[in-house]
């Protein structure tokens, strides 16, 4: 809390007329000013997360025209009201008016603490968004049980693809120092019922499990329990090799195994509700159990055994592709998975990306989802910018998590939903997980802009109810974060909802993808077409020549649409019946291709470079109307960060023009610019000390 106080304090000089500056580390919660009328707080019990919840509501409400009373369902006073909480499970809450000794109160409760302290924070954000606190009466309980964050840091305080500065982990002075951020790191999350944190990288570095490192681990745990919170770590498949001295790593050798039964049960004396481990095995060069021809449920299952007697589990993740398969880089994770359902122990849930390649501005839905009925399913998300502008471009990304799990996977007909298969409604699963992946650093503003900051919003907000609106969320941030000027909230809504479509617009619209440069993925690199691995080439996925363009992923090419069900495969086997957003992704098509427009496909592709440029000057233009209605800092950073995007637009419009132009020999559309450079120029750019690379 500390941190959070001075961080607020920490005021840069405000321009004259402008709103008190803010440096955005409060995120959407309240700044520190004491309240006008600190309202009457009763708490039934006395439990650290039950204080944490009275001390939200005493410095977030404004007021209450209604005493409080907070506690657990069956505390005193409260058991007798006989309030319908049997459906809320765990960590449901309710909020309602209720008479208490005769006294009207409004009464905040679940059935457990954690559930208390999320219906404080529903009761914070419905009081923010102009709900009256005396007629409040809501109850909610989360569709997704794990809503983990899942973070790309390395020990040495780097993140993977992170772009808002150095791990908020100091594991070098930790388990000592608890720097106060880490509590305030925590008390976002719970804002918005975040219940678990990975700690560190997926390409997991054996030293997590060492003994201080578990120590330091066990010290942020219990500053993150009050919280609600749990931590995982991420474990590298070959540990019992390099920490353990053993001559192998082999999923169903007898020592393997106990050596993790033996690591498990040390971390669990250290962390005694350590939620479990998350695995990327046999990708992109990690250790795994295929090294061992065994496969990935032996793997996940040698770990599920022995984190089982602690009630933990395991996150395997299904994002794997190997260079010795020549198949379709979208297909490889299906073919390896799919005949494993039913084959993974009841503690594991297997980890899909959105789509079926890697996080890029948009792709279909993963064929995964819907294909694996026995086996729960986690969505993982990246809420890290990595292939949309990093920082600094605006993105708002809960169009693009709400696209994913309203996709219809049709596996149980009409209505099959990634939300439904993610949520477990459709084949009943109680395990059920959707993990994002951090955007978040050590900068002042956690995120890298204020903007960011509504990706983690956006991100905890969908894991709790995975059918909530992209719209309402970004409306319920803005109002939280900017305050309540109609003319602010309505334009940052409006810069939101259309910035994610404006980035597929000007890096690879009508179902392009992976077009970007090597290693750092920051800027254009659609001529890439020497790296070592044929799929690590933009080349490979766009296959564009004098005569057209696209991937046929139909079964004249690599037939990746039959892995989908069989409603959904016939949509997209006809390049006339797939949306056009997703056109190229599935097909390979002639330049001159007849678009539903009436335009030929290369100039329907020009359209949308052009577009996605004029949409990012319509952002600036937009907010450049709210100068001086929001605080001088957080307006200043955004402008200048529009500028770079809108200028990095231009660039990848360009480069990307150039190069189809060298392919296709054709010339630009009548009233469309001649790209800035010539493409020699944009092939040449480079950038050696792009951040997010790790180590
Ligand atoms: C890719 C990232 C890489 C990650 C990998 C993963 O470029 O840094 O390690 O995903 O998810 O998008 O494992």
């Amino acid at each position: 809390m500390a941190a959070l106080l001075a961080g607020s304090a920490m005021a840069f000089g405000a321009a004259p007329g402008t709103a008190q500056a803010n440096d955005g580390y409060d995120l959407w919660l309240s700044p520190a000013a004491a309240p006008a009328a600190s309202p009457d707080i009763r708490v039934i019990g006395d439990s650290a997360t039950l204080k944490l919840a009275a001390a939200e509501l005493r410095r977030e409400l404004t007021s209450s025209p209604l005493p409080i009373v907070l506690g657990k369902a069956d505390a005193p006073d409260l058991a007798g009201l006989r309030l319908p909480l049997a459906g809320l499970g765990a960590e449901g809450y309710l909020v309602r008016p209720a008479t208490i000794a005769g006294r009207p109160a409004l009464v905040v409760t679940g059935n457990t603490d954690a559930a208390v302290l999320y219906g404080a924070f529903a009761a914070i954000r419905a009081q923010k968004m102009g709900a009256d606190l005396a007629a409040l009466d809501i109850s909610s309980a989360p569709k997704v049980k794990l809503r983990v964050l899942n973070h790309w840091d390395n020990l040495d305080g780097s993140v993977e693809r992170g772009y808002a500065g150095q791990s908020l982990w100091d594991w070098w002075t930790l388990p000592d120092f608890k720097d106060p951020r880490y509590a305030d790191y925590a008390r976002a999350n719970a804002s918005l019922g975040i219940n678990g944190v990975v700690l560190n990288n997926v390409n997991a570095s054996p030293v997590s499990m060492r003994e201080d490192y578990i120590t330091k681990a066990a010290a942020l745990a219990e500053v993150f329990r009050p919280w609600g919170i749990k931590v995982y770590l991420s474990a590298r498949f070959s540990a019992p090799i390099e920490l353990g001295g053993l001559k192998t790593a082999d999923p169903l050798d007898p020592e393997v195994r106990a050596w993790w039964k033996a690591k498990s049960d040390e971390i669990y004396r250290a962390i005694p509700d350590f939620g479990g481990f998350l695995v990327k095995a046999n990708s992109e060069g990690q250790p795994g159990p295929r090294d061992y021809h065994r496969s990935h449920a032996d793997g996940a299952n040698m770990l599920a055994a022995a984190v089982a007697p602690h009630d933990g589990i395991v996150m395997w993740r299904a994002f794997v592709y190997a260079e010795t398969d020549p198949d379709d880089r979208a297909k490889q994770a299906y073919t390896e998975f799919k005949p494993l359902d039913g084959k993974f122990a009841d503690n594991v849930l297997v980890q899909v990306k959105n789509g079926a390649i890697d996080f890029q501005p948009r792709e279909p839905f993963h064929p995964l989802f819907g294909a694996m009925p026995k086996t729960p399913m986690m969505l993982e998300l990246q809420v890290t910018k990595e292939y949309l502008g990093f920082a600094t471009h605006l993105a708002y990304l809960g169009t693009l998590f709400e696209e994913v799990l309203e996709a219809d996977t049709r596996a149980k007909g009409k209505g099959s939903t990634v939300a439904k298969v993610v949520d477990g409604a459709l084949e009943g699963h109680r395990l059920t997980g959707m993990a994002g992946v951090a955007n978040i650093g050590r900068d002042r503003d956690w995120s890298g802009s204020t903007f960011n900051q509504a990706n983690w919003y956006a991100f905890g907000r969908l894991a709790w109810d995975p059918t909530l609106s992209a719209e309402i969320i970004a409306r319920e941030w803005a109002r939280q974060t900017f305050g309540n000027d109609p003319q602010v909230v309505d334009t940052a809504v409006a810069i939101m909802m259309k910035s994610r479509e404006a980035v597929v617009d000007y890096t690879g619209p009508l179902g392009l993808a992976h077009l970007m440069d090597t290693g750092h993925h920051y800027g254009p690199g659609p001529w890439v077409n020497e790296l070592a691995r044929p799929e690590w080439n933009p080349t490979y996925y766009h296959k564009a020549d004098r005569d057209g363009i696209g991937f046929d992923r139909t079964r004249t090419g690599s037939n990746a649409v039959s892995q989908y069900a069989p409603a959904v495969a016939r949509q997209l086997a006809d390049p006339r019946t797939t949306p056009e957003t997703e056109l190229l992704w599935f097909h390979h098509l002639p330049w001159d291709w007849k678009m539903k427009s009436g335009r030929t496909l290369w100039t329907e592709m020009v359209a949308h470079y052009d577009r996605g440029v004029a949409t990012v000057a319509q952002m600036q233009a937009q907010w450049n109307g709210v100068k001086g209605k929001v605080d001088a800092e957080r307006w200043s950073k955004t402008a200048t960060y529009l500028a770079i995007q809108h200028r990095e637009a231009r660039w990848w419009r360009d480069a990307s023009l150039a190069y189809w132009m060298s392919v296709n020999g054709r010339a630009l559309p009548a009233g469309s610019a001649a790209p800035e450079h010539d493409l020699a120029w944009y092939k040449a750019q480079r950038f050696p000390l792009a951040p997010g690379q790790g180590h």
